[in-house]
C-alpha cells in the first residue's frame, strides 16, 4: 500500500496466519498498512533500521508479532520513539505464554503496549492502532465509530434471535 501509517512487523512468515483478521480489519477501516518480515533474531539490522526509519516515512504506529522468545516488539521500541503495540504470537511449546511475557515484560523507559495471545490480539492491536491514528483523523475515527456500532447490532441480533 503506497504511504503507509501502520508498520506491522513479524518475527516470521509462519505468523502471517494470526494476523488475517487484523488486515482485513485495516482494509475496512481504510487505513494504509505494510506488512514486513523482520525478525529482531534473525534479521537485527533490518528490523532496527526498519524502525529506525519508520517516523521519517510517515508510519504513525508500529505492531510487532513475534513468538516464543518474542523480543521484536522491544526491539522496534528501542530503534524508535513511535508507539509500539506488541502481540505475542501463539504457537511453540508453551502455546504463545512464552511470547506473552517476553513481550509484555519491557523494562522501564521503553514502553511496548501488548496485545492479547495470537489472531484476538492482533484485532485489538490493529483496532489500537486506528484510535491512535483517529486522534488527528477524523474519517478513522467515524470507523470506528460504525465499527462499535456494527458490533453491538450483532450482539443484539444473536440475543434477539436466542430469545424469538
Ligand atoms: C519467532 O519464532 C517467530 O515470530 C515465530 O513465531 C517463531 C517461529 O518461527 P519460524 O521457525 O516458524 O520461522 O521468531
Amino acid at each position: 500500500m503506497a504511504n503507509p501509517k501502520i508498520g506491522i512487523c513479524l518475527g516470521s512468515k509462519s505468523d502471517l496466519p494470526q494476523l488475517e483478521n487484523a488486515q482485513k480489519l485495516l482494509k475496512e477501516m481504510g487505513v494504509p498498512y505494510e506488512v514486513r518480515i523482520l525478525s529482531a533474531h534473525r534479521t537485527p539490522g533490518r528490523a532496527a533500521e526498519y524502525a529506525s526509519g519508520a517516523r521519517g516515512r510517515g508510519i504513525k504506529v508500529l505492531i510487532g508479532m513475534a513468538g516464543v522468545a518474542a523480543h521484536l516488539a522491544g526491539a522496534l521500541a528501542a530503534h524508535s520513539d513511535l508507539p509500539v503495540l506488541g502481540i505475542p504470537a501463539a504457537g511453540g511449546p508453551l502455546s504463545g505464554f512464552d511470547a506473552l511475557l517476553a513481550t509484555v515484560q519491557m523494562p522501564p523507559g521503553v514502553p511496548v503496549a501488548t496485545f492479547a495471545v495470537g489472531k484476538m490480539g492482533a484485532t485489538n492491536a490493529a483496532l489500537f492502532a486506528c484510535q491512535i491514528i483517529a486522534q488527528t483523523e477524523p474519517e478513522v475515527q467515524q470507523g470506528i465509530v460504525d465499527y462499535r456500532a456494527a458490533m453491538r447490532a450483532k450482539v443484539q441480533a444473536a440475543d434477539a434471535e436466542l430469545n424469538s
